[in-house]
């Protein structure tokens, strides 16, 4: 269900790599200093272990280092510096709002405060605006192919209506879906 897990799925997936995957519950937390202890002191997933131990917590860190060398990251100095202004967006207005909104509706075992939720979807509302707004003339976030910023966002974007927002307001988002989710090697954050 995690939609920062599913962003480094997405890109193991594109980029062809076998890898272990250790579950982790998000809602009941009882285990993580025993699973992530070691690995993450934020205790919070993804958290990559790289053959011979070296541990990489935070998803755009980790989405880096698997798409460095790859066209999956743009070596332009400049080019490389937008990617990350859209993960960077994704990581402050986005997935916090978005993310969370999801979480609190269909996830959380307790029923959110209404006036925190509506706030959330506000907020969340303005990040779908902003990424309707710039994808309405260009097929992908940077450039003329899919990098590792529309993985990023494309993760919590594509599962927004659990989070009780309205794609069909954002016809260019809708699009962009379609487009990333139509790149061969593709995979769905559920089986
Ligand atoms: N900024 C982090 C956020 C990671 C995060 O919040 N992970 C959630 C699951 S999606 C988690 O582990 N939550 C448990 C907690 O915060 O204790 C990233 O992008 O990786």
């Amino acid at each position: 269900v995690s939609g920062n897990c599913y962003k480094v799925r997405l890109l193991l997936a594109h980029l062809g790599y076998d890898y272990d995957r250790v579950e982790v519950d998000v809602v009941d937390r009882r285990n993580r200093e025993q699973v992530l202890g070691e690995l993450n002191p934020a205790r919070r997933i993804p958290t990559l272990v790289l053959d011979g131990g070296r541990p990489l917590a935070e998803s755009g860190a980790i989405l880096c280092y698997l798409a460095n060398g790859t066209p999956w990251l743009p070596t332009d100095p400049f080019v490389r510096a937008q990617v990350l202004q859209w993960m960077f967006f994704e990581q402050s207005s986005h997935a916090p709002f978005i993310g969370v909104a999801r979480y609190w509706l269909t996830i959380a075992p307790e029923a959110p405060n209404p006036d925190a939720l509506a706030a959330k979807q506000a907020r969340g509302r303005g990040a779908l605006h902003a990424m309707d707004r710039h994808l309405e003339e260009r097929p992908f976030l940077v450039g003329e192919r899919p990098t590792i910023a529309d993985l990023a966002l494309y993760a919590y974007t594509h599962v927004a209506a659990e989070g009780g927002f309205n794609l069909g307001q954002y016809p260019a988002v809708v699009s962009w879906l379609e487009r990333v989710a139509s790149e061969p090697g593709h995979v769905r954050i559920a089986a």
